[in-house]
């Protein structure tokens, strides 16, 4: 599906970054790439941004891809959505694991204040993009959570409707680890801020029919570091990269699974790009 593009019928181009990881200069880099005024940072007005979570720890600058962000969900909202990762969830709930890093407490301050205010998502969607409906969450739906937790509605939209109201009432369900916390067997109900792509995402759809395609963060089917696939050959045959952007793009029989976590540690990596709907 390589072309152009792909616009609503707001005339809106959008752009799904993944996990950021305190580097705030590389977003900063992406967003300039998108468009955005490379000293202001404003972003143009055709462009909706989709984060998928993840956007503190790892990196040297997490108060300050707080603070950018704060800025553009109050100065141009409409045109950043933001969604909620593990690692911003554990300053919305008891934690649940440990880090060594801590953030300040502006920035807790900030992320609580977007839970609260419906500013932090659980799960955004995109219709037919030449004919493919879209759900982005964090770490990817498993087949179980969707099936057991939702009753495996068909439409893409009543499925982020159905976890974005989850938000504040019933957090704990949403938060639900899988293997990646904790260790134990894959869970392939794993919950949307937590299941291992290479476990506990693929595994389940594998073996059933995906109702719509997903783009998620959080992990990865191949690592990019090492040059290898982290999965067998039942999924690694499916799955097209893009080594310059850093995306795994997973073929299945009624959709795909596009991972897009560019895989930022203690530095940022040095090639990666958003996901833009219509270019691939
Ligand atoms: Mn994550």
């Amino acid at each position: 599906m390589d072309g152009a593009v792909w616009r609503d019928e707001w005339g809106h181009r959008f752009a799904v970054i993944g996990d950021v990881g305190g580097q705030r200069d590389a977003l900063r880099g992406e967003l300039a790439r998108l468009g955005a005024d490379p000293e202001t940072g404003d972003l143009p007005h055709d462009l909706v941004v989709i984060q998928v979570g993840d956007l503190v720890h790892r990196g040297p600058d997490s108060a300050g891809v707080i603070a950018l962000v704060d800025r553009y969900l109050h100065t141009q909202p409409g045109q950043w959505i933001q969604l909620v990762g593990n690692h911003e969830a554990r300053y919305l709930a008891a934690p649940s694991f440990d880090w060594p890093e801590r953030l300040d407490d502006e920035s807790v301050a900030t992320l609580r204040g977007w839970w609260a205010d419906g500013l932090l998502l659980v799960a955004a969607d995109l219709h037919d993009i030449g004919g493919e409906d879209i759900l982005i969450t964090h770490a990817g739906l498993t087949e179980g959570y969707w099936r057991r937790v939702l009753g495996a509605p068909a439409d893409v939209g009543r499925v982020a409707q159905l976890l974005n109201a989850m938000i504040g009432s019933r957090d704990e369900l949403l938060f639900r680890p899988g293997q990646m916390l904790g260790g134990g067997r894959p869970n392939l109900a794993a919950g949307p801020l937590w299941a291992s792509a290479t476990t506990e995402l693929m595994p389940g759809w594998l073996e059933a029919w995906l109702p719509f395609s997903q783009v998620h963060g959080h992990s990865s089917l191949y690592d990019w570091a090492q040059d290898r696939f982290l999965v067998d050959r039942a999924i690694a045959g499916r799955t097209r990269l893009d080594l310059a952007a850093r995306h795994a793009v997973t073929t299945l029989d009624r959709g795909r699974i596009v991972g897009i976590d560019p895989g930022h540690g203690a530095t940022a990596v040095a090639s990666w790009r958003s996901w833009e709907p219509g270019l691939g």
